[in-house]
């Protein structure tokens, strides 16, 4: 069986369930621990990110080579159209979620975690001691402000990044307005990019992840709960509902334990 070298929040690794997903192949998701996890994923691929597909004894990094491969070994449903424009839109349309959505999100994301302590603590497991989550909720934004900038996740940075989203957001509804996918009559890599990679920005309802429940529907403050994008979600959550599988059983493990869920 294929097997997924993946984080649960991670979007790419999303993207990457929904192709499979959507192509109807079983697969086993291998939760790798940040840090210990990765070192092993680097021995495995010669690379410490996820997502990684193993299919046999073939290891695949980066979600892009990974769909191309798929879309080789396992055609149809086809991923990337034959026909010479829907093909240009559609590759174009994969790099720029993954270098837009996929990246600007992240920022945002880690932006609205500074900002909201109820994200932040939304985002820890279950088993989370109560004492570590009330530690975990009272950093001030400030600091972890301070903290991210010089990471490259300060304010101006991370208002930046919504700014972008923002268009990127308004883009797609214009688009998908009167047309039912964002350049073919059916789904092609470019919408499953887009709407794997946006996670990120607004968790789906549904159990499609093994994320805690408060996290579920929501998301980044001023994307998630704003009524102008509202066309966008719903057309990725009718996506989800036609093509996603829900969420089965638990998730092995890569490395130790993790003590708690990792965005990067
Ligand atoms: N271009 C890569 C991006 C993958 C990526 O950024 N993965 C993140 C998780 S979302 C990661 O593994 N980060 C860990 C690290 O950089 O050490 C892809 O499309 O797969």
């Amino acid at each position: 069986m294929l097997e997924l070298y993946q984080f649960e929040l991670s979007q790419y690794s999303e993207k990457v369930r929904l192709i499979l997903d959507y192509k109807g192949l079983e697969y086993r998701k291998i939760e790798v621990t940040p840090g210990v996890g990765q070192i092993e994923l680097f021995r495995l691929s010669g690379q410490r990110k996820v997502p990684v597909l193993k299919d046999g004894d073939t290891y695949i990094a980066d979600s892009t080579e990974i769909a191309f491969y798929l879309d080789r070994k396992y055609p149809e449903p086809r991923l990337i159209p034959d026909e010479p424009v829907a093909r240009g839109q559609c590759l174009l349309i994969e790099e720029w979620a993954d270098e837009s959505i996929g990246l600007k999100g992240r920022k945002a994301f880690i932006g609205a975690l500074n900002q909201y302590q109820n994200l932040r603590t939304s985002i820890l497991p279950k088993q989370t001691p109560d004492l570590l989550k009330t530690l975990i909720s009272s950093i001030p934004g400030e600091l972890l402000d301070i903290l991210s900038t010089g990471v490259g996740f300060g304010g101006d940075a991370v208002k930046e990044a919504q700014k972008g989203l923002k268009q990127d957001l308004e883009a797609l509804c214009l688009i998908l307005q009167n047309r039912p996918y964002l350049v073919s009559d059916t789904p092609t890599l470019a919408d499953l990019a887009v709407a794997g990679l946006s996670i990120i920005l607004k968790f789906p309802e549904g159990s499609y992840l093994d994320i805690p429940e408060q996290l579920k529907g929501k998301g980044i403050p001023g994307l998630a709960d704003n009524s102008t994008y509202e066309p966008f979600f719903a057309w990725r959550d009718r996506l989800y509902a036609n093509y996603r599988k829900l969420s089965g059983t638990s998730t092995p493990s890569l490395g130790a334990a993790p003590s708690s869920i990792e965005i990067e």
